[in-house]
This record gives C-alpha cells, structure tokens and sequence, in this order.
C-alpha cells in the first residue's frame, strides 16, 4: 500500500528506486545466491545511483536522507534481492559509529569515500563468545604511546575482508566496571596485523560476505579512537538502536516480495478446474499474509519516522519494528513456500531463496529475544 511520503522529491527517489529493482536487481538475485560470490556490480550500481550515499550528509557528499527514505529504499531493493539491499544496510551500520562519535577530522577522511561508495564499511563487535551478551567480548586494546594495538578477532562480520573501513570494537580497561572498559576504532584494510580469517558458508544472503576479523598485535594510530576511551559500548547500542529497523525492513520487503509471488502464482495455477486464488483455503493464507505485512510495514515506518523525529523513546519501537518483521517474514515466505506446492521448494521459483535470506533477520543486529530484551526493560524502567 502506498503510504506517502513527506516529499515529491522522495516519491520520484523511489519511483526510480522501484525501476532499478525491476529491471536490474532482479534479474541478479538468483545467480548471487548461486555462486555465493559478492556482487561487486550491484554495490557499484548502489554506489552510481547515490543510494549508498544516503545515510550521509550533504558535506560529506552523501543526500543526508531521512530514516524514513533509507528503510523505504532498502524495502524495495529487498523485494528483488535481500544480499544487495544488504550492501545498504551495513554501510550505514559501520558508518554511523563515525558520524556519531568522529571528530571532525575522521569524518573528512573517512566519510566521503564511503558516501561515494569507493569504500565499503563493517561493523565488528561480535566474537564467538560474545554474542547477544556483546560486552563479554574479549579483544583488547592496548595504549602504547601513539598507537593502540590490537590484539583478538571478531566473527560473523559482514563485509569482512571487503570493508575499507572497518569500526572494532575492543577492551582498552579490562578493570572498568560492566561494559565500560570498551572503546571503538576504526581500524583500516591495509593495517599490518590486520587479516581477514574463516569465511563462512550460509543458509541465505549468500552473496553477502561473511567472515573472521584477526587482530595480531595490529598497531593503528591512536587517532583512530572513536569517542572516548570507554564509550565504545555505547556508541555500538546507539548505532543498533538506529540500524534495526534496517533489518525490518530488509525483512518487510523479502515478505512484500514472497507476497507478489504468492499472489501471481495463485491466480495463474489452475487446479480442481479453478485458479488456486479461488479457492478460500488460499484467500485466507494470501488475506493473512498481506495483513501481517501491512502492520509491520506501519509499525516499521513509524519507528523510522520517531528516528527523524528525535523521539526520546524510538529504541523500543525500533526493536519491535526489527522483531515484528522478521518474524512476519518467516511466516509469509513459509506460507509463499505453501502455496506454490512443490514449485515453492524448487530453486527455480524465488521463494525458497526468500525463506531463506528471511531467516537471518530474527538474528543479525540483535537475536529477536534481545530485541524483546530491550523491549521489555523501556516498558519497566523508572
Ligand atoms: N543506548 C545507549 N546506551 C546504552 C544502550 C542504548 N541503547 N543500551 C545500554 N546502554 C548503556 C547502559 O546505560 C549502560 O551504561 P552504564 O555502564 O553507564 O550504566 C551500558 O550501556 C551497559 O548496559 P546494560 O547493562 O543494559 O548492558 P547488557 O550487558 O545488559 O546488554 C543488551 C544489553 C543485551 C541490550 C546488549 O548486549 C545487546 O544489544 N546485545 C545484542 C548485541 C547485538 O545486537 N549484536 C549484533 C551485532 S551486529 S550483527
């Protein structure tokens, strides 16, 4: 359904955003999940577009869009293809530690390259112990004159081993109390000490490049500080409070797009001497799914909107927002799958692709226990 948007401008922003999906997006998105390779032509088709710049400022040469403009963009592109929207949401989540915490000095060097899309950005804070529980992580950051130096790894990190700028997170007081011994970094691909390990093989958004981050005492200016000593917690929950709903919606348009499958292929498939849309049993699944993901679409927008509204309390509505559509995915793919009989199972029908991508989104950027986690303590605090 359309909803409108604040501007005429925004409107032909994803009027056009509508037609590269069509017809360039789309044709792409099997063959990406395939070979499982990362693709380099739609991140430069993002890069071309000035979609990869939207998250930015205009100073920094990015379009300074709205919250609301960015997740509507990723809707759409994850209609055709969830990996390349993906492309979208990681540079905005291994970016926005720099523009909320740089200095002005590491956002003139990093920002524009990244606004442009001739760098790409990853966010490392997770590692194999430390997961939902992010402050339990164990990689250390020792001060030593000018520098600090690394020394640990992180996994599970998109982007890895193809970001220029890479935002790690690290322990530099292991004596602070709870989560206030760790700092942020930007720590840049070519840095000695600095590799990337395992690549992992997955379930979905296999073009997206997943891998190990290795620190062996990896020596970077102490000018690659984001914040202060000690704020790098901090600065992480602030980036995932306004990323999550990133992830929603990623997940509300592989649902929109599992729908549009859905649909079609109901009103063409003719059993019992009928189109399958004709029968109720299917109505009731198609009416179901188009509800569930009309109010996640509403709930996902608002948070979007609450974001640019500088409302007090967006961080509980950008969990549920996360939370809501990644399991309304889950359950519309499922039922896409359902629908389309055996067809829905083959590879050559997209849904089963779309299932799959779906699934990653009840997990990244916070488990969606966590998401109620954070839920929960806005509801009961103070
Ligand atoms: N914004 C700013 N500060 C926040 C914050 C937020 N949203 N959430 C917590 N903090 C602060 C707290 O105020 C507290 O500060 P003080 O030390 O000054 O008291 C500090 O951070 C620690 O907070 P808390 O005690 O709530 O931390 P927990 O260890 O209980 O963890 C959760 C909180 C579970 C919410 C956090 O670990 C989390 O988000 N885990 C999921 C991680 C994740 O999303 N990983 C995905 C990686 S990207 S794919």
């Amino acid at each position: 359904m359309a909803i409108k948007l604040r501007s005429d401008e925004d409107q032909m922003i994803l009027g056009m955003v509508h037609d590269i999906g069509v017809q360039r997006i789309a044709p792409r998105a099997a063959e990406i999940d395939k070979t499982g390779e990362f693709p380099w032509d739609m991140k430069a088709l993002l890069a071309e577009q000035g979609i990869l710049g939207m998250p930015f400022p205009e100073t920094y040469g990015g379009s300074g869009s709205s919250e609301e403009m960015i997740i509507r963009v990723i809707e759409e592109i994850s209609r055709h293809c969830a990996t390349t929207a993906l492309i979208l949401c990681v540079q905005q989540l291994g970016s926005l530690p720099i523009l909320l915490a740089g200095t002005p000095e590491q956002k003139a060097r990093f920002l524009p390259r990244l606004a442009s899309g001739e760098w790409l950005a990853a966010f490392g804070l997770t590692e194999p112990g430390s997961g939902s529980d992010a402050g339990a992580m164990q990689t250390r950051a020792e001060r030593k004159g000018d520098t600090y130096v690394l020394n640990g790894m992180k996994h599970f990190i998109t982007n890895a081993g193809l970001a220029h700028v890479n935002v790690i997170f690290a322990i530099t007081d292991p004596t602070a109390p709870g989560t206030r011994g760790i700092s942020a970094f930007i720590v840049e691909q070519s840095t000695p000490g600095f590799r990337l390990g395992h690549v992992e093989h997955k379930m979905g958004i296999r073009g997206s490049q997943t891998g190990e981050l290795l620190f062996e005492d990896c020596v970077i200016p102490a000018e690659n500080l984001l914040g202060r000593e000690g704020e790098g917690f901090k600065i992480a929950m602030m980036t995932l409070d306004r990323t999550r709903p990133g992830v929603g919606a990623q997940a509300l348009g592989i649902a929109q797009g599992a729908l549009d499958v859905a649909v079609n292929y109901a009103k063409q498939r003719v059993q019992f001497g009928k189109p399958i849309a004709e029968q109720q049993g299917i109505q009731f699944m198609l009416a179901d799914m188009a509800t569930a993901i009309e109010a996640s679409r509403q709930l996902l927008y608002h948070a979007a909107r609450m974001i640019d509204d500088g409302a007090p309390n967006f961080s509980r509505f950008s969990a549920m927002a996360k939370l809501y559509c990644s399991d309304t995915a889950i359950k519309v793919t499922n039922d896409a799958i359902q629908i389309l009989g055996g067809y829905g199972y083959m590879q050559e029908f997209p849904v089963e692709r779309m299932m799959r991508d779906a699934k990653i989104c009840q997990i990244y950027e916070g488990t969606n226990q966590i998401q109620r986690v954070v839920i929960a303590r806005d509801l009961i605090k103070g």
